[in-house]
């Protein structure tokens, strides 16, 4: 347990600077342990006072400190584990120190550590203080020259900006020198030195400048980094047409890294990669892996403004890059992949994820004002909210203005670190309006709920729509203000035809009804008809939407709603009120047969792209299942999906084995939109057959799984034989593993599969795979791949009612602090809702956090986390 309570950082202390660094010099002599890292800040006063210089520092040996030239008397400095204090400074100086570190030993992967036998670093957010003594926070922008001196065998030595020398050194050593022309904050630092590939491309900006492209992986890898190149090219010549922006260096790098806490990160003009979200070739990658490497190369390159040129004033304005970053990568994946279908991915991860952390103990808004450590808050809420905050401004105002207040903040903002306040008044500025209000989507937390009802007068032909809203309290914010929430919507006449309308006197197809009170009343006039409504269009606003609309009108607009987010969503809500039903005790036989009837004319509407069939298709899954019910019980949630899964593997039989065989891929794979589509309509339809008990099914699976002439498949095989279980399944994975065993990336995939094990052996086998040779817990690629996904996807057999599930993660949980404590916070999460279950099972989980919070010695991520998650509500 820990001793004393850690102290939260509060936005509303937020002081600047005392000392600016505007230049600096490093030099680092790189060996696997003892690594020296010399320091040259050109350091200044900021402002009247002269306070005591304070600079961050963790995990430092100190070798010296020097002001101007003369080295510093251990009296004269203190250091202590968490910082450097030199008590008189003068205005404007020259601070040398040398410190020496251990990367080999780094395994919480923060700071200078070692991966694959490579040397590399991660400093976002406070990972840089793990280097050298420094003011390490994101207003703090300054000019870096880089030299790193390592043995040969360390081939390339790469840092950010420009390569201003290298060569040989005695001894087998050798040398590079970098440097970044542009003033950047410390977090975005980085460094790699080892034996590298290198795929090489170059693309002329709109300015007709030619930038090199380089990306580095481990050696042999450089065909698998093509596709990662072309979404690259195509990230940049995007944002050059949709935002006006152009690259600023002459060289954009890359590197793929195996040993990576997260997804990837943006330091100036050198891009760390996870290698699983770079590497890609058919035989190896998925679909899936393809679209997320598309969308994060994006993201990243598109830091370069949106992060890098202008980055945040202290980290509680993490949003202002993510949230925005986010926004532009959705945007672009849109345009590569088609919006509908795009849209409801973006949705479906929303609510998985943002939505269930406002229903939990970490509800915070997308702009939190007090932390304990800021690694806690790489949020669903910061990410994904933050993203659709900037989407409702973009409705709000108009693509027009919108665009122009970007421009203006571009403007107004490169070069320096700023605020969210900041961001938003460029768009009041262009666009004439009052935001204030507007900004209470960045401080309140939690989920609006809203309501519609609508009354329709045949003889005046109006519709009167009543909208109401209202905001659960969250932890710590016990009311909520009403929000401004644009909801789109369109009406369908019984048939499902548009039904045009009026409103304010202009005939429309769809309007955007704004409700900025806690209620409203809009009257749409010149309606021909009684109307279906299909409201929250595209999904208008990150709300709950409930309307008073009868059941039929689903089953309209999952026929034919011309806006195809709405058209899903109404198949989902029919689903979902099915499942929850039955879970209930309530089972509708009739109505489950006309769902499944409904579902099989979606499918067989042929103008439909298979992408979005696929979508449809897939049931809601357990976890959104389990936020729409109080208190969750996910056994019952578990068999009440699987009796409708059934339901429509029966009903569909034909349809998908048609499907199935129809679609088989035939020609030269295409990673693109429409070739992924098919394959995921086939192996959804796959999927779905599996709940069928007949034995052909298993055969089926089976033949496809040894048919699959790519990893979509492959996997598509792999997993509907683990749904069905027995011999053949072990068959399979055995088969799988001798295969792609030395391939990292694929026995992660590996390992997932078998933690999404619907048996009851579920968790036998997870256990069983802790102790196989291939394991790797500091690898967090592989522990996420086991741990996470047995406790995020696989509920029905996490919430084992014998507890057993919790009692692994908790004792991962505790295991994985002693080394990375970022990535042991990571887990937390769901043993963190335990409040939303069945008392039994939520008395359970509250037993493993209690355990975990008594555990010796354990980390501020954690302890925020799970303090959080057991503090009374309120
Ligand atoms: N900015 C990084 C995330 C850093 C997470 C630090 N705990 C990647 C990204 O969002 O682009
Ligand atoms: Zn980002």
């Amino acid at each position: 347990m820990r001793t004393e309570t850690p102290q939260p950082i509060k936005l509303s202390d937020y002081r600047p600077p005392a000392y600016l660094v505007d230049e600096v010099h490093l030099a680092f002599d790189l060996q696997p342990n003892t690594t020296r890292v010399t320091a040259t800040l050109k350091v200044r006063r900021n402002g009247e006072h002269a306070e005591p210089l304070r600079f961050n520092g963790e995990r430092l040996k100190p070798i010296s400190v020097a002001v101007d030239g003369r080295v510093l008397a251990e009296a004269e400095r203190t250091i202590d584990a968490e910082g450097l204090t030199i008590p008189g400074v003068p205005a404007a100086f020259t601070l040398t120190t040398e410190v020496e570190i251990d990367p080999e030993n780094n395994k919480a992967l923060e700071g200078l550590y070692m991966s694959g036998g490579r040397f590399c670093t991660q400093c976002e957010a406070e990972g840089f203080r793990k280097i050298t003594f420094w003011p390490d926070r994101p207003d703090v922008l300054s000019r870096f020259t880089v030299r790193i001196v390592a043995d040969r065998k360390f081939q390339h030595l790469l840092s950010n900006g420009n390569l201003l020398e290298k060569g040989d050194l005695p001894g087998g050593r050798h040398y590079a020198v970098w440097n970044d022309p542009f003033p950047k904050p410390c977090y975005l630092f980085a460094l790699v030195a080892g034996e590298l590939d290198v795929l090489e491309d170059t693309l002329t900006t709109m300015s007709g400048r030619t930038v090199e492209l380089k990306i580095f992986v481990d050696p042999g890898m450089a065909p698998r980094a093509a596709y990662a190149m072309d979404a690259l090219k195509r990230s940049m010549k995007w944002d050059e047409e949709a935002f006006g922006r152009e690259y600023d260096l002459d060289l954009f790098m890359i590197v793929a890294v195996r040993d990576f806490n997260f997804g990837a990160m943006e330091n100036k003009g050198l891009n760390i990669f996870n290698s699983s979200l770079l590497l890609a070739d058919p035989a190896t990658a998925t679909d899936v892996d393809f679209e997320r490497i598309e969308s994060v190369v994006a993201h990243e390159y598109f830091h370069n403004w949106t992060g890098d040129r202008i980055t945040c004033r202290d980290w509680f304005q993490l949003c202002l890059k993510e949230g925005l970053t986010v926004f532009r990568d959705q945007s672009f994946s849109g345009d590569m992949r088609g919006h509908a279908v795009q849209r409801i991915k973006d949705v479906k991860a929303l609510r998985a994820r943002q939505f269930a952390e406002d229903q939990g103990p970490l509800a915070h808004p997308v702009r939190p004002s007090s932390y304990l450590k800021i690694d806690n808050f790489y949020t669903a809420t910061i990410y994904e909210k933050g993203s659709e905050v900037i989407r409702m401004l973009k409705t709000l105002i108009g693509p027009d203005a919108f665009r122009k207040g970007m421009d203006l903040y571009f403007e107004r903002w490169d070069g320096h670190a700023t605020t969210v306040e900041e961001f938003i008044k460029c768009f009041a500025e262009v666009s004439g309006r009052d935001l204030s209000a507007f900004f209470a989507w960045y401080e309140q937390a939690g989920t609006p709920r809203v309501s519609l009802a609508s009354t329709y007068d045949e003889d005046a032909r109006t519709l009167t729509l009543e909208l109401a809203q209202q905001t659960p309290p969250t932890p710590g914010q016990p009311t909520k203000q009403p929000l401004p929430i644009p909801v789109t919507v369109g009406l369908l006449d019984p048939e499902g035809r548009t039904l045009a309308f009026e409103r304010d006197g202009q005939a429309v197809d769809e309007t955007v009804v704004v409700l900025d009170q806690a209620t409203a009343k809009v009257t749409l006039t010149g309606v021909d008809a009684p109307p279906v409504v299909s409201a929250l269009r595209g999904f208008s606003a990150p709300v709950v939407l409930t309307t008073d609309a009868p059941q039929k009108d689903r089953y309209v607009q999952l026929a034919a709603d011309p806006d195809l987010f709405n058209r899903w969503e109404a198949g989902q809500d029919l689903a979902r009120a099915l499942i929850l039903g039955r879970a209930a005790g309530h089972p509708d036989e009739v109505s489950e047969e006309r769902f499944a009837d409904a579902v099989g004319r979606a499918l067989s509407d042929l103008a439909a792209d298979p992408a979005f069939k696929a979508l449809l298709l897939a049931l809601p899954s357990e976890s959104d299942l389990a936020l729409a019910m109080s208190p969750a019980d996910p056994a019952a949630i578990h068999q009440a999906r699987d009796a409708l899964r059934l339901r429509l593997a029966l009903h569909l039989n034909a349809q998908l084995r048609h499907i199935h065989t129809g679609l088989q891929d035939l020609g030269e794979f295409s990673p693109d939109a429409a070739g992924a589509g098919r394959r995921a309509l086939r192996n959804t339809a796959l999927d779905l057959m599996t709940a069928n008990p007949r034995s052909e099914i298993a055969e089926i699976a089976d033949g496809h799984y040894r048919a699959a002439i790519n990893m979509t498949d492959q996997m598509g095989g792999l997993s509907a034989l683990m749904q069905i279980g027995g011999a053949a399944a072990e068959a399979a994975l055995e088969d799988f593993y001798a295969r792609w065993k030395s391939e990292p990336l694929v026995i992660d995939k590996w390992f997932a599969v078998q933690a999404r094990d619907p048996s009851e052996e579920a968790i036998g086998r997870v256990l069983g795979l802790t102790a196989h040779p291939a394991f790797d817990a500091k690898n967090p690629n592989r522990l996420r791949a086991l741990v996470s996904t047995f406790a995020n996807f696989n509920p029905a057999r996490f919430h084992d009612p014998s507890g057993s599930g919790y009692r692994f993660l908790a004792d991962q949980i505790i295991a994985t602090d002693g080394f990375n404590p970022m990535i042991a916070a990571r887990l937390v999460d769901p043993l963190g809702g335990w409040r939303r279950y069945t008392p039994e099972l939520g008395a359970l989980m509250k037993a493993e956090l209690e355990r975990i919070l008594k555990t010796e010695g354990l980390s501020k991520n954690v302890y925020e986390l799970v303090s959080r998650a057991l503090a009374e509500e309120g």
